[in-house]
């Protein structure tokens, strides 16, 4: 019956966790997976998501089902959160909850389907892997558009304009509003006012990605972009995650919102995400969300897991700090500035797949093969382990 079925190849950052976790090697260090690790290497439990998690856990609420759209409180909270005070009035905006960052592509991937099809989608050069496995999966073809400029470890911005400003009309086009993954390397203030003229004078459609909102700048900073769009009146899908924001991983808590400039098109939108939840899961979990809104709809709440949001941030600086000055100093004729320009939780670090292969072979240290690293999986204990690793196959 099904000798048909071809081997999977495993995915290029889920295997490697499982890969780590055979690792017998005591000194072994993750850093492939984008998880936020705290300074003793844990997976941190915030403090905030903690004390809503046991004030629910002290009353007995039963299971239900959530409506396909998801939770109406969290849903609220969640467009207060990505829109502030440019939050859209609810004909121009259409929320569902979601099973995380992945979940939202995938209901928007299929939502762009069945209404334009023959759908193509340009996405940055490079991407998240899974970028390409959601939207092909979901019936799209995948085009690139120059992103990273190796030479100078930076934004391709000519390149990258020129491309977007020759796209067909109605063209779906990916942003990463912040912390690029896997590079890190996001554009300037100037430069995103430049792609949204390009994209409101080509008429394109963005499909932004959102999974590290504060981990730039700051949670209303980092959200600039999108924003501008809603100001200029730009329709937009947005997908964001609160796997890393709320280090909850495991409870699958995301959102995709639909920005419809034109008046009496939310509603259409948002009653076929319904369908498309329906036919895909039929509806999302709750307790995560509850948690979520919980946390966001509380003054001191929010206030307490903002500056929970900071001290990740800060410390993920911090860690890159102390990696390239220790690489500079094992290494000391390359540069390793280039890690304290990029944004977010990971370093791109320009190591080539063989390089990457070396890291895990011969020290245990575990990255992506696009030689990329999750800084946030570096501490006190660890970071001269892994620069040592590093200098190790930099030197040849
Ligand atoms: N978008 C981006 C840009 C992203 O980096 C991730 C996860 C997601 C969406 C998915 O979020 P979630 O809420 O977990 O569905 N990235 C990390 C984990 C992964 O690959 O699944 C990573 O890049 O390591």
């Amino acid at each position: 019956m099904f000798s048909h079925l071809p081997p999977y190849a495993g995915d290029p950052i889920l295997s490697l966790m499982e890969q780590f976790l055979r690792d017998e090697r005591p000194g072994k260090v993750n850093l492939g997976i984008g998880i936020y690790a705290d300074g003793q290497g844990a997976i941190p439990v915030l403090p905030s998501v903690r004390s809503v998690d046991q004030a629910l856990a002290a009353v007995a609420a039963p299971y239900t089902y959530l409506p396909m759209e998801g939770h109406a409180g969290y849903r609220q909270a969640v467009a207060q959160l990505l829109f502030g005070a440019d939050v859209p009035a609810p004909e121009h905006l259409a929320v569902v909850q979601t099973l995380g960052g992945s979940g939202a592509l995938k209901v928007g991937a299929d939502l762009i389907a069945r209404f334009f099809p023959q759908p193509t989608i340009w996405i940055p050069d490079p991407t998240w892997d899974n970028h390409i496995g959601i939207f092909e999966g979901a019936g799209f073809k995948t085009e690139r558009y120059p992103y990273y400029d190796a030479q100078t470890k930076g934004l391709a911005f000519d390149a990258m304009l020129a491309k977007l400003a020759s796209l067909p009309k109605g063209a779906v086009v990916l942003l990463h509003p912040c912390c690029h993954n896997p590079t890190g390397v996001d554009p300037m203030r100037e430069q995103w006012v430049q792609i949204i003229d390009t994209v409101e004078q080509r008429g394109l459609l963005p499909f932004f990605d959102l999974a590290y909102q504060g981990f730039a700048e700051s949670l209303d900073e980092d959200v600039w972009a999108v924003r501008e769009c809603v100001r200029r009146g730009i329709a937009f899908f947005l997908s964001n995650s609160f796997s890393k924001i709320f280090s909850l991983y495991g409870e699958r808590v995301g959102a995709l919102s639909v920005f419809c400039p034109q008046p009496g098109q939310a509603a259409n939108v948002l009653g076929q995400l319904k369908l498309t939840v329906r036919r895909n899961y039929s509806s999302p979990p709750m307790h995560g969300a509850l948690m979520v809104a919980r946390v966001l709809s509380d003054a001191a709440l929010r206030a307490q897991w903002q500056a929970e949001v900071e001290q990740m941030r800060v410390r993920v600086r911090d860690m890159r700090i102390k990696l390239s000055a220790q690489l500079k100093a094992a290494v000391p004729d390359r540069d390793f500035d280039f890690l304290l320009r990029q944004n977010g939780m990971f370093g791109y670090t320009g190591l080539s797949a063989a390089q990457v292969d070396r890291l895990r072979d011969e020290f245990g240290v575990y990255a992506v093969s696009s030689g990329r690293i999750c800084v946030a999986g570096l501490n006190d204990g660890n970071v001269a382990r892994v620069a040592e690793a590093m200098s190790g196959v930099l030197r040849g």
